[in-house]
């Protein structure tokens, strides 16, 4: 039995909201789900498991239209889904009347229920969200029912924070499931090799879901079960530290970035964080950082580099001179170094 375990989709959601690429970003996350599908046809997997959020926010009527059309494309593959804290089952959801395709399962309880696939040797257990959080950690206690028969015995879940149904590796590991696909966390995370892993979102939604993301291409054979994570996600957010020094001017920094961003590949959307010391006198502009590639922020965290001792010279009996001079005589810790750094910024714009 082969099987695709993927979540957290978000289709409807338009990432990095103020940015010129967020439609882009949008259809992306169509594309890549889609696209996802086509896998499932080529690899001719049995199942395909879906932990939730497959939505944003609630369904819209052509949404579902779309998604159940490409489910269609996949008749010898199962699809089962369970609705998370995005898309949670609203008493007026276009989720609840829906008619899908002959292969899909939705399981739409909010108590534990299981469906069971005799042909492939299957069953899969889940519950859904009726609310947008559930602080109850409903998948303790949850265990498969024991039946003589073979069969691989799966829990589609969706939590793992405190508001959103928390888990504990120890409850997974002694529920006596073959596998438990996760969803809602957003980094694809191995909880318990081969046993429990989060796919992680499909394509990352927002600038704190960094690194890779795909999903989970699972195979269960003489009772051993198999995972291993396929990359999917056209782009990635990248938190890139830029080194600043004391020569550095806005355009060489430009030109830093851009040899950067050729490096790591443009297709990537990026956090730059400005570091080190710069000339006491310049101020970067950031926006001319921002004019290339996708770059979604630049943070400035670089100190100004003091001339100490020419400072001291140079205002020797005054108050600047006297403010150095009180740092002297000991190694300075981070904070003294702070203060000192700050406190001639101000001392030295007041001149
Ligand atoms: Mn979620």
């Amino acid at each position: 039995m082969r099987f695709i375990h993927m979540a957290d989709v978000h289709l409807g959601a338009a990432p990095d909201g103020r940015t010129e690429w967020s439609g882009t970003r949008k259809k992306e996350i169509w594309e890549t789900f889609r696209s996802s599908i086509e896998d499932a046809r080529r690899e001719q997997v049995d199942l395909l498991l879906i932990a939730g959020d497959l939505f944003h926010r609630q369904p819209l009527l052509e949404e579902l239209r779309e998604v159940n059309y490409l489910f269609s494309t996949l008749p010898n593959t199962r699809v089962v889904l369970i609705a998370g804290n995005h898309d949670y089952l609203q008493p007026a959801s276009n989720y609840l009347n829906f008619s899908w395709s002959r292969n899909v399962v939705c399981l739409f309880s909010r108590e534990c229920e299981c469906v069971r696939f005799s042909d492939i040797e299957t069953e899969v257990y889940g519950l859904s969200y009726y609310r947008q959080e559930i602080p109850e950690p409903l998948y303790e206690g949850i265990h498969p029912v024991q039946t003589r028969e073979k069969c691989c015995r799966i829990l589609l879940a969706h939590g793992g924070d405190s508001q959103h149904i928390p888990i504990s590796r120890e409850a997974l590991q002694k529920s006596g499931f073959d596998y438990i696909a996760l969803g809602h966390i957003h980094k694809p995370q191995v909880l318990i090799k081969d046993r429990a892993a989060y796919a992680g979102a499909l394509e990352p939604i927002d600038c704190n879901d960094p690194g890779p993301h795909g999903y989970i291409l699972g195979e269960y054979a003489r009772g051993r079960l198999q995972i291993r994570f396929v990359r999917k996600a056209k782009r990635e957010y990248v938190f890139l530290p830029l080194e600043v020094t004391d020569a550095d001017t806005t355009f060489s920094l430009r030109d830093k970035l851009e040899k950067k961003i050729e490096e790591r590949g443009w297709q990537h959307i990026y956090r730059v964080i400005l570091q080190g010391k710069r000339e006491p006198q310049i101020h970067f502009d950031k926006e001319k950082l921002m004019e290339f590639g996708m770059v979604l922020e630049v943070e400035d965290q670089t100190m100004p580099a003091f001339h100490l001792e020419e400072l001291k010279r140079k205002y020797a009996g005054q108050m600047i001179g006297r403010y150095i001079e009180s740092f002297e005589g000991h190694e300075r810790s981070q904070i003294e170094e702070k203060a000192l750094q700050y406190g001639l910024e101000a001392l030295l714009t007041r001149e």
